[in-house]
């Protein structure tokens, strides 16, 4: 890693929300690649993931995180600790809401966890390319919130990019002096394969909706690079027969149209040639198991 020139600013942003905000949109556009999947679907995020942005003045290092809300199993659990972690683990909370609704229950819920912490707070309001146009009652909501904790707020959206320079201006300004953490060009501390499994993971949720997505896991088995072709073998890791059965489908036309997206978005993370081969195995109740959590790559 080359030497931070004089006055280099770098720090940890830990970017957090409830479910289906944006945080993994806007962490994508702000690092420029798709290294975290999104879905309109609570619970797409799993993992502590970064993302890293560098200009010339700052290195600026996203944590994504999985939404906020009240756990229901083991592994909800595992993800509310996960970002709780993360709060007190940066130097600035970029505390992501929906501009597009009026501020509710849920990103109150996150308000007092994130009072209670020390760290700094900025408050990012987004979605506000889909605001309705009388759109006052629902900044109102957001600007009494922020008012109420001493927070700076910051409204953008993820989507169009509108406001994201800003934030960005924003979010320097509240770093300190520091070092090059990582190298200029890498966007993220993930393997290659650990984001190859989550584009079949994304796949997953948007092809097969609610029956399946939250009880399976990825494992890649094989990435063979050759001249022409990197040829990749995956494992889709089930609880229940009937969930394999759906992902499988018809003839297995589920299945195929899995691989088939799936293979796209990854040829474009290579920028090469993807032969993709995918395989379900049922691993009955890993949800549960801690063990079998931490096998999978989940942290525990
Ligand atoms: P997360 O759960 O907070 O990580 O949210 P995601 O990044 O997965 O996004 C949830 C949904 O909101 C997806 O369907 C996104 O396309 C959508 N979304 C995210 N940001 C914006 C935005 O600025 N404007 C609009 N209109 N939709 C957005
Ligand atoms: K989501
Ligand atoms: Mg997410």
């Amino acid at each position: 890693i080359p030497q931070a020139p004089p006055e280099f600013k770098s720090g940890f942003i830990g970017i957090v929300g409830r479910p289906n905000v944006g945080k993994s949109t806007l962490m994508n556009q702000l690092v420029g690649q798709k290294i975290a999947i999104t879905s309109p679907i609570a619970q797409t995020t799993r993992n502590r993931l970064r993302g890293i942005l560098t200009t010339p003045e700052a290195q600026l290092i996203f944590v994504d995180t999985p939404g906020i809300h009240k756990p229901h199993h083991q592994l909800g659990e595992v993800l509310v600790q996960n970002a709780k972690i993360a709060i007190e683990s940066v130097d600035v909370v970029l505390f992501v809401v929906d501009g597009a609704v009026a501020c509710g229950a849920g990103d109150r819920y996150i308000a007092e966890l994130l009072c209670r912490s020390k760290t700094p707070v900025i408050l990012g309001v987004n979605k506000i390319d889909q605001q309705p146009s009388d759109s006052q009652f629902l900044d109102d909501s957001y600007a009494q919130m922020a008012q109420s904790h001493e927070w700076e707020i910051v409204k953008f959206s993820a989507k169009t990019s509108a406001g994201l320079p800003q934030l960005q201006e924003l979010l320097i300004e509240h770093l300190e002096i520091g070092p090059l953490y990582y190298p200029p060009d890498l966007v993220t501390d993930q393997p290659e394969r650990f984001i190859m499994g989550e584009l079949i993971r994304e796949q997953i949720l948007l092809l097969t909706r609610e029956e399946v997505p939250h009880s399976v896991a990825i494992a890649i088995d094989l990435v063979e690079e050759t001249p022409s072709i990197t040829r990749i073998l995956a494992t889709i890791n089930v609880e229940r027969d009937s969930q394999k059965g759906i992902l499988i489908g018809k003839g297995g036309a589920m299945l195929k149209a899995i691989g088939s997206e799936a293979r796209e978005q990854i040829q474009k993370l290579i920028s090469g040639k993807v032969y993709l081969e995918l395989f379900v195995k049922v691993q009955p109740k890993w949800r549960q198991s801690r063990i079998s959590l931490a096998e999978l790559g989940y942290r525990v």
